[in-house]
């Protein structure tokens, strides 16, 4: 039996990765989670009780991750504060698990000569300009532009300089936006998707002509799992579809899957710091993984979502109506 420890494994890419990793008869999963607002005990429902322990606990505690660390074959570390909203109302929570978080897993990992995959994000490398159509590579320089960016940056770091100074056996992914099921209603599309189920409209922040570069979750992972068995040691892989959308576009697609007209959606107050754009090349990946993604058409993801979210409200209604005040606090 291989055994893996999930950070975050129920939050939302944590807990689908759990999901598609538990399709191998010969894997066991830990989930180490703190169960803050952003996770869900029932995101991991279903599963094979034989084969997934569930423990609650902060990254940030070492003896608890040290004990954890040493008990498993690979750790992939998925825990974090996810949400540039929040890091902007409140950084704090973000600096003790992106970064503390992170180091106590990487100690740990030092220590029992664990192999390491860390979860990042294309938004370390900043935004890029709307309209020259490039995009970042591994070699881009760092460019955080939010708390939670910074945070995340930070990270990566910590994971670079322990590759080289101590020789831990780690990889690092930058993925572009996520969707699908199991996400919370304070990201993009189930916050629309879930304010026009509720007969809101869905709100758009600024212009709307930001753009994201969308893949599904199970793309995501599925790379994760490919850079876990056959990435090589020290190095960054980007993964991403090649979905660059801007907000205004995504938002009227929804609008037309669930059967209202396409204009009707509201502009809110922009983010601060808003970055443009991002666009990931995952040309290296394809390459020299041999990955490419099984989802890319992402008007029929979409309409999966939407679907996804009709059927299962028992599991996002909860949450919706204290993540609309939290907005409605700050005005978007
Ligand atoms: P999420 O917010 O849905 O889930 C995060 C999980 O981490 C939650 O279950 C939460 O309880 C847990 N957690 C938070 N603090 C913790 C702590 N101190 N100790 C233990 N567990 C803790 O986030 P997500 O969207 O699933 O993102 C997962 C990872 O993927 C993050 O590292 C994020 O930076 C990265 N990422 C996300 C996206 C995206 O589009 N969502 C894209 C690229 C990378
Ligand atoms: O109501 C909204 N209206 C709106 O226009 C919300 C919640 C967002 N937006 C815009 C802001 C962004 O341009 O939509 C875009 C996507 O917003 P988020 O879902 O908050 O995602 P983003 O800020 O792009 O970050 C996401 O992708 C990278 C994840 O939340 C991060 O965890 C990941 O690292």
């Amino acid at each position: 039996m291989r055994r893996l420890l999930v950070t975050g494994g129920a939050g939302f890419i944590g807990a689908n990765f759990v999901r598609t990793a538990l399709r191998d008869p010969s894997v066991a999963v830990t989930v180490l989670d703190k169960f803050t607002y952003a996770a869900d005990p029932a995101s991991l429902d279903g599963l094979d009780p034989a084969r997934l322990t569930v423990v609650t606990g902060d990254v940030a505690d070492g003896p608890l991750v040290d004990d954890l660390v040493a008990r498993h074959d690979a750790v992939v570390h998925f825990a974090a504060e996810s949400h540039n909203d929040n890091s902007l109302a409140d950084p704090e929570p973000f600096i003790r698990t992106n970064i503390e978080g992170t180091f106590r897993v990487l100690e740990a990992v030092r220590r029992h000569g664990t192999r390491y995959h860390h979860i990042s994000t294309d938004e370390v490398y900043g935004d890029l300009p709307l309209d020259d159509g490039s995009r970042f590579t591994e070699a881009s320089p760092y460019r955080p532009s939010s708390p939670y960016s910074a945070t995340k940056a930070g990270s990566d770091m910590l994971v670079r300089a322990w590759v080289r100074s101590f020789g831990i056996r780690a990889t690092i992914s930058n993925c572009s936006n996520n969707y699908g099921p199991y996400q919370h209603v304070e990201k993009f599309i189930p916050r629309q998707i879930t304010n026009v189920i509720d007969g809101v409209a869905p709100k758009v922040y600024g212009s709307g002509t930001n753009v994201r570069d969308w893949i599904h979750v199970d793309d995501h992972n599925a790379a994760v799992w490919e850079i876990l068995e056959r990435g090589r040691i020290g190095e960054t892989y980007f993964i991403g579809a090649d979905t660059q959308r801007d907000n205004l576009t995504v938002v009227q697609i929804l609008l037309e899957i669930m059967g209202l007209p396409k204009d009707a959606y509201e502009h809110v107050t922009d983010r601060p710091g808003h970055d443009l754009r991002y666009a990931i090349d995952a040309t290296k990946l394809r390459a020299e993984i041999g990955w490419c993604p099984r989802y890319p058409d992402f008007h029929r993801g979409l309409e999966n979502t939407v679907q996804w979210y009709v059927d299962n409200e028992s599991w996002w209604r909860g949450r919706k109506a204290k993540t609309e005040a939290r907005y409605q606090e700050i005005g978007r």
